[in-house]
């Protein structure tokens, strides 16, 4: 008996997308592609422990603090270690910076050193590892701009419009590896019996109007006048469907950024009055998304500029971050600007 293989199904894993990437950048060396595949199987180790989780004693809390004040999970501890180590010595990298350090993370003297840096969220969402809800991982690539020597901040404090790529991990209900090197949005599952990541969602584009909003509003009091307008406005009927958008909020700003992807609309995250710059960090998690959702055809904006323009000043500074379909964005922009009242 033959096996019918569907002509549409396309048996692409991760490692051949990547090196079929090469071919789009003439100035490749491979060092690129041996950065992505580092970090597809320090996802691959990071995975192992966040499914097992719930079953071994790796829960609970340390008692160190981040630079940002959360709570450290140990889970976020061991992602942090993993990346940092599966990445260090490869010789594609001059520094990296984690949102769960508050220095640049440098490369041993004893390792080779390369043109490009790391900035990684090692597990986003980790308040939401013993409620076993999607978390994951970001990451944000960009080429260094000193000449020589050690790297400063100088390399590491460049606009998201200076990313040479960026994506995310997502540990789920499946582990999925989501990138962009600037030619296009794609999506791989991990399939285990294979060990590999399977191309499952190719040229990702996001719709350019959804019906979903998600933001915490629970923080509505501190809010301003202009985005308390915008949250009452959304629960009414959406104008360009004539039904009511529907509110959907994981927590999980990895998870909650991935399905307004897939299916359009708006994430909000904005300032309040104890928090101007509300609660995403700039470097980790807003610009690496912003470099994907636009690449897909979305947009991403801190209220008042585009969120890839904005010049970073220190290495955890936050920023208000509303992400997703271009005309979602559009309406949020009016409001934010005052020129839209309802
Ligand atoms: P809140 C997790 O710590 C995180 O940075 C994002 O993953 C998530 O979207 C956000 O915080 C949740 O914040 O204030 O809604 O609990």
């Amino acid at each position: 008996m033959t096996v019918q293989v569907s002509r549409s199904s396309k048996f692409m894993t991760l490692e051949r997308h990547i090196n079929e990437g090469e071919h789009l950048h003439p100035q490749a060396t491979g060092q690129y592609s041996g950065l992505l595949k580092g970090l597809s199987l320090a996802a691959k180790l990071v995975w192992r422990e966040v499914t097992k989780a719930g079953l071994v004693n790796i829960l609970g809390t340390t008692d160190r603090m981040n630079i940002s004040g959360d709570v450290i999970k140990k889970l976020d501890e061991f992602a942090d270690q993993t990346i940092y180590r599966m990445m260090d010595h490869l010789g594609y990298l001059c520094v990296m910076a984690s949102e769960e350090n508050e220095d640049l993370l440098h490369i041993p003297d004893d390792y080779p050193s390369g043109k490009y840096v790391l900035l990684f969220d090692p597990l986003d969402g980790s308040g939401n590892i013993d409620a076993d809800v999607t978390i994951g991982s970001i990451f944000s690539l960009y080429q260094r701009v000193t000449s020589s020597g050690k790297p400063t901040l100088r390399d590491v404090l460049q606009p998201g419009n200076r990313q040479v790529g960026a994506g995310y991990i997502l540990y789920g209900p499946s582990m999925m590896f989501v990138y962009c090197t600037g030619h296009g949005v794609h999506g791989f599952t991990f399939d285990p019996s294979v060990g590999e990541f399977l191309l499952s969602h190719e040229n990702i584009r996001i719709p350019a109007q959804g019906s979903i909003y998600s933001m915490n509003e629970g923080n509505y009091g501190g809010w301003d006048p202009a985005m308390q307008r915008y949250s009452r406005w959304i629960k009414e009927t959406d104008p360009a469907t004539g039904r009511p958008y529907s509110s959907r909020y994981i927590g999980s700003l990895v998870a909650d950024v991935h399905r307004t992807l897939l299916y359009g609309g708006i994430y909000c995250y904005p300032g309040d009055s104890k928090n101007p710059g509300g609660k995403l960090r700039l470097m980790y998690e807003n610009n690496p998304l912003a470099f994907i959702v636009e690449h897909a055809g979305g947009a991403a904006t801190n209220g008042s500029e585009r969120t890839l323009d904005i010049q970073p000043a220190s290495l955890h500074e936050r920023a208000p971050f509303f992400v997703g379909s271009r005309e979602n964005i559009r309406i949020v922009t009016e409001f934010l600007n005052g020129t839209r009242k309802e």
